[in-house]
């Protein structure tokens, strides 16, 4: 056997908040986004080498707490070895009386990523390479614009969201009255041609009865992917009525908090694809026993935001299916995700794909 590098241990964290601008404003069904509040994680070892990750914290006022988190998790895993499993077992042990639900869950998933991201570095490898895959493309949605916008920009935006160089393109719904979100979905429609994959977001604005009604419109109008999140994400047994009623996909899962709650929701039958956001789902770990529930119902999996990581995860699940493209963070990062043809092209550069652009985040510190 040959000899291998003694193991690198954690030896600190610095977590620095930044207001990162975004290109294209998005308006939701529960609320806007117009500069993404991210946490800037850095995971330093004995060896020299520093994992990254980052946490979008929905609001600016979210931006304390979060970081207050992953400096108390950062005195737990002091000295411990750099080993994503091990810190994942010995976080949800200290947080269990707690609970390990949501920004408790973000600062475990980003001390997760971040380590992830350091033994790809010190491996010398990308991370889809340590986790068994490779590099190469993975077909990719622009999701980055189409919010609640009026109707008389719609079509524009469509189209200059596809000529970023995508081939889909997801637009959100929950206008105060349904015949508003379908003359959306018609203009959409004609301005990004019959072949072009669409689906549309609710983002948990609707209740059951209103789902039930809105979504037989939408498979009447028809052409849509998917259905996401139409009503409140964790009211299992709602979404599965929603889901039975429609012949339109249902799409669930960037409010999965953990693998345990997503196990949760698929017992319900309560979607058809799922897409659990990497900060909810516990990380790299906690996506690669996503990826395995998934995989046993099969149920197609897509992304939620954080791409670059997200792209290695991908590449690696069995029923992989979309890639939620953003940019919200390629201000603060020294190398944007490259795209080409409908796909984000993970390259051989160690690591997740995160890399700060120090000059950048000193503009955009809070
Ligand atoms: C979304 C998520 C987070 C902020 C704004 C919009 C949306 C999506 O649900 O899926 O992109
Ligand atoms: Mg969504």
């Amino acid at each position: 056997m040959s000899q291998s590098a003694p193991m690198a241990v954690i030896t600190g964290l610095r977590a620095r908040p930044v207001m990162s601008p975004l290109s294209v404003p998005l308006q939701t069904a529960s609320g806007s986004v117009e500069v993404a509040p991210l946490v800037l994680v850095d995971l330093q070892t004995d060896q020299g080498v520093v994992g990254h990750s980052y946490l979008f914290a929905i609001s600016a006022a979210h931006l304390k707490p979060i970081i207050a988190l992953l400096e108390a998790m950062a005195e737990m895993i002091d000295r411990r070895p750099l080993a994503p499993f091990e810190l994942e077992r010995e976080l949800r042990r200290r947080y269990a009386l707690l609970g390990v639900h949501n920004i408790v869950l973000f600062a475990l998933s980003a001390i997760d990523m971040a380590a992830w991201d350091a033994m790809a570095k010190l491996a010398g490898k990308p991370l889809v390479s340590l986790l068994g895959g490779r590099p190469g493309p993975v077909r990719a949605y622009n999701s980055k614009g189409l919010g609640l916008l009026p109707h008389d920009a719609l079509g524009a935006q469509a189209r200059a969201l596809l000529d970023e160089g995508f081939g889909a393109v997801k637009m959100r719904m929950g206008r105060a009255r349904a015949e508003d979100d379908l003359l959306a979905l018609r203009l959409v429609r004609e301005a990004i041609g019959p072949d072009t994959t669409l689906m549309c977001d609710f983002n948990q604005g609707l209740n059951v009865n209103e789902a039930i009604r809105r979504g037989r419109m939408l498979d009447e109008q028809g052409g849509l992917l998917w259905i996401e999140e139409p009503i409140r994400a964790d009211d299992f047994a709602g979404c599965a009525r929603v889901a039975q009623a429609l012949a339109t996909p249902i799409s669930l899962g960037e409010n999965f908090m953990g693998p345990e709650q997503m196990a949760q929701a698929l017992a319900h039958d309560c979607c058809d694809f799922v897409m659990p956001d990497v900060q909810r789902i516990g990380g790299v770990s906690g996506w690669l026993r996503a990826a395995a529930l998934a995989q046993a119902r099969d149920l197609d999996m897509s992304s939620h935001l954080f791409p670059e990581i997200s792209a290695h995860l991908l590449a690696v699940t069995p029923t992989a299916h979309w890639l939620e493209y953003v940019d919200w963070a390629v201000p603060v990062l020294r190398h944007a995700p490259r795209i080409e043809d409908g796909h984000l092209i993970i390259d051989e550069r160690p690591g997740s794909g995160v890399d700060w652009d120090e000059q950048a985040i000193a503009r955009y510190l809070v």
